[in-house]
């Protein structure tokens, strides 16, 4: 890519973006929320579109000058409607944090009940943890998945009988199989709650019917762009049919929360760039890499069980992966990120169900295959990642977590500093190395 300006104006922030590439070049990049988005979503991005106030919806603006910012705006909202099947969408959200905020604000009042899935069993901040808006602001109740790993729609049913919420939302940031949107329809519909499916980590699998989808069973959908999706780092918020038999001015409440309810002028070279994104879903090819991206992680998950790693639910229906390290011991998640990380391989530590250490020094790795079947890799790749992940793991094992704070900080260091000496992970990185250069990024 041509930076030419950049370099001449910027040295450092120049060389800090080029750092950041080869970074990416040369690495594994495995957290499952996150992806490569195609240059000319990158050209939309970094367009003329950025320099524009738009507060409004098209045609009906508070500023002038606003007319090619309509169209990319009403070309978004075309594309996301079709590829959601959808009533109507608003592609304004800056990101899936105020999206999921703006849909509370359009049919909530402070202190009503919510129910979501619970953050430390793969749900996400937002659906009414405790120390998010979710959980302060509201009532939140919360559902958890069985010893199985799947959703335990027993106690979801319970719950919502008991506390009747007013939303429940269904969708996970940590949850490998597919979201039963029928069954959770039948508990929302049952007490009268607005059902909302969060899809932000499988939405280009929803697109290309890889995941089924929610458009029949909930009455909103949440969204980021920038995940499976493949595009900019941007939300959307959709209403259904569904959505508007429930509330004929649920569409409307949508649109006022973004603005202005929540948000000003809207980021109009994102919504340019999603318009792009979703340009791209829609054609054959991306229907063929989010088949592809699910092989890939099927693959992966046979190749870490195979070698002996456990995996929560035992397998995977979607893009992402989550290794159960309480075989090795609770809270193992750090010693096996910063192994990952100096063989190459990018993941992160995540809470497993149940999680017997905290979310800070969680028991599991989760990982995903977007972006590396964005750079072209197939199955036979991810036999040789499954194996570079349980070796790199294997390399943890002597490794505890002591219980006191102190000696936990202390022990923490000196793994790290030890973890980076290590000779069979510095291979690894090697061999790493060796793979991304047959798979070029951006070229
Ligand atoms: N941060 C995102 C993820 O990694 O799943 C969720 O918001």
């Amino acid at each position: 890519m041509n930076r030419k300006k950049l370099k001449e104006t910027d040295r450092e922030i120049y060389t800090t973006i080029r750092k950041e590439l080869k970074r990416q070049e040369e690495g594994l990049e495995m957290i499952p929320s996150e992806n490569f988005a195609s240059k000319a979503v990158m050209e939309a991005m970094g367009s003329v579109m950025t320099n524009k106030y738009s507060e409004g919806y098209p045609g009906k603006r508070y500023y002038a000058g606003n007319e090619f910012i309509d169209e990319a705006e009403n070309l978004a909202i075309e594309r996301a409607k079709k590829a959601f099947n959808a009533a109507h969408a608003n592609v304004q959200p800056y990101s899936g944090s105020p999206a999921n905020a703006e849909v509370y604000l359009a049919v909530c009042k402070q202190g009503d009940t919510i129910m979501g899935h619970a953050l430390p069993d793969g749900g996400h901040l937002t659906h009414g943890w405790k120390t998010s808006f979710g959980g302060i602001f509201f009532k939140s109740i919360q559902y958890h998945v069985k010893a199985d790993g799947y959703i335990d729609l027993e106690e979801a049913r319970r719950l919502a009988r008991e506390n009747k919420p007013k939303i429940i939302w269904v969708g996970a940031s940590a949850y490998p199989r597919q979201f039963p949107f029928r069954e959770m329809a039948e508990i929302a519909d049952e007490v009268g709650a607005y059902l909302v499916a969060d899809v932000a980590h499988i939405s280009g699998l929803i697109i290309a019917g890889v995941h089924p989808s929610p458009s029949p069973y909930v009455h909103i959908i949440t969204t980021t762009t920038h995940k499976t999706l493949r595009g900019p780092r941007g939300a959307m918020i959709l209403v259904t049919e569904k959505g508007l038999k429930k509330d004929p001015e649920l569409a409307d409440k949508i649109d006022k929360a973004v603005f202005p309810g929540l948000q000003g002028g809207p980021h109009d070279h994102t919504t340019a760039a999603i318009a792009v994104a979703l340009h791209e879903a829609a054609q054959p090819e991306f229907t063929e890499y989010a088949k592809q991206i699910v092989a890939n992680a099927k693959a992966l998950a046979s190749e870490l069980m195979n070698n002996g790693l456990k995996l929560v639910s035992g397998g995977t229906d979607t893009h992402l992966i989550l290794i159960d390290l309480t075989t090795i011991e609770p809270g193992h998640g750090i010693f096996a990120q910063e192994a990952l990380e100096t063989a190459g391989i990018t993941a992160n530590k995540n809470t497993i169900p149940q999680e017997p250490s905290s979310p800070f020094y969680p028991s599991g790795v989760r990982l995903g295959t977007p972006a590396l079947t964005t750079r072209g890799m197939k199955e036979e790749e991810m036999k040789q990642i499954g194996k570079w992940i349980t070796a790199a793991i294997k390399e943890t094992e002597a490794y505890r977590l002591p219980e006191d704070k102190e000696q936990r900080q202390e022990t923490i260091k000196k793994a790290k500093a030890d973890i980076r000496r290590n000779k069979a992970l510095k291979q690894i990185r090697k061999e790493v190395r060796e793979l991304c250069k047959k798979f070029p990024l951006y070229k």
